[in-house]
C-alpha cells in the first residue's frame, strides 16, 4: 500500500504542477486506487495454492515423500523375494494421503509426510528403530504443467529397491547392497502433463542401514530441479 500511496501522491504533484482541473485529478486517483486494489486481490488469490508444493534439491534428489514404514518381515526373509511381493495390496497403484492407515500383519501403520535431511531417505531414522528385515514405501506426486520427455530416473538403495511411475515398474534391483547415487537408471522416461505418481519401495535385507534416493535428470545428466513435488494427488 505504501508504494501505491506514494505513486498516487507523486501523480497528484505532477498533475497539480500542470494546473489540471481538480475533478480530473480525483477521477484519475480513483482509477489508480481501483486498479491497485484489483491487482492486490489477484496477488492474494495467487498466494493460496491448493496443496503444498516442494522442489527437488539442487542436485535433483527428491526429499519430500509420504512414507509408510516399517513393515517388519520375518528374520529368514530373502530380500530378493520380498521386493517382488506386495506387502501392501496392489503396490503399483498406491495413491495415499498423509494420515491414511493400513494394517500389515498385526501392526497398523500410518502414511507420514517426511522431508529427507540429506539426498536420501534414512528409513531406520524415519521408523525410529533399528530394523533388520523390513519394507518401506515412499510415494510422491509430481505435477507437470506440460509433458516432459526423454528424462532419466535414477535410483540408489540399501538394500533392494523398486520404482513405479504411474503404475508401471521402471526400476528394480534384487541384490543386497549399500547406498550409492544413481545405481540404477531408467532412460527415455516421460512425465505426463498433470499429476504423476511415483512409488518407491525399499527393502532392508539386513545390516546397519536402510536407505533410498531418487532423482530425475535430463538425458545429458543435468539434474531436473524445476518439478512440482506434492504430497497429495
Ligand atoms: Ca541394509
Amino acid at each position: 500500500m505504501f508504494m501505491l500511496n506514494h505513486a498516487v501522491a507523486e501523480y497528484r504533484n505532477q498533475q497539480n504542477n500542470q494546473n489540471q482541473p481538480t475533478e480530473e485529478i480525483i477521477m484519475t486517483t480513483k482509477t489508480i486506487i481501483t486498479t491497485g486494489t484489483l491487482l492486490l486481490s489477484l496477488c492474494v488469490a495467487e498466494a493460496q495454492p491448493a496443496a503444498d508444493t516442494f522442489a527437488p534439491r539442487s542436485d535433483g534428489f527428491i526429499r519430500d515423500w509420504l512414507v509408510f514404514a516399517p513393515i517388519m518381515l520375518p528374520s529368514d526373509t530373502d530380500g530378493a523375494q520380498a521386493i517382488d511381493k506386495n506387502q501392501l495390496p496392489d503396490e503399483a497403484a498406491l495413491k495415499p494421503k498423509a494420515g491414511d492407515k493400513a494394517t500389515v500383519g498385526a501392526k497398523e501403520l500410518t502414511w507420514k509426510k517426511v522431508k529427507g535431511s540429506d539426498y536420501y531417505l534414512d528409513f531406520n531414522e524415519i521408523a525410529k528403530e533399528q530394523t533388520d528385515k523390513a519394507t518401506a514405501y515412499a510415494v510422491c506426486y509430481v505435477r507437470c504443467d506440460t509433458e516432459r520427455t526423454n528424462l532419466s530416473l535414477k535410483m540408489g538403495s540399501n538394500d533392494q529397491g523398486k520404482v513405479y511411475l504411474n503404475g508401471k515398474a521402471l526400476l528394480k534391483t534384487s541384490e543386497p547392497r549399500s547406498l550409492d547415487q544413481d545405481s540404477d537408471v531408467a532412460r527415455k522416461v516421460t512425465l505426463n502433463q498433470g499429476v504423476n505418481v511415483v512409488v518407491f519401495k525399499v527393502v532392508n535385507d539386513g545390516g546397519q542401514d536402510w536407505q533410498g534416493c531418487l532423482r530425475f535428470t535430463e538425458a545429458n545428466g543435468k539434474a531436473v530441479t524445476d518439478l512440482a513435488i506434492r504430497l497429495e494427488p
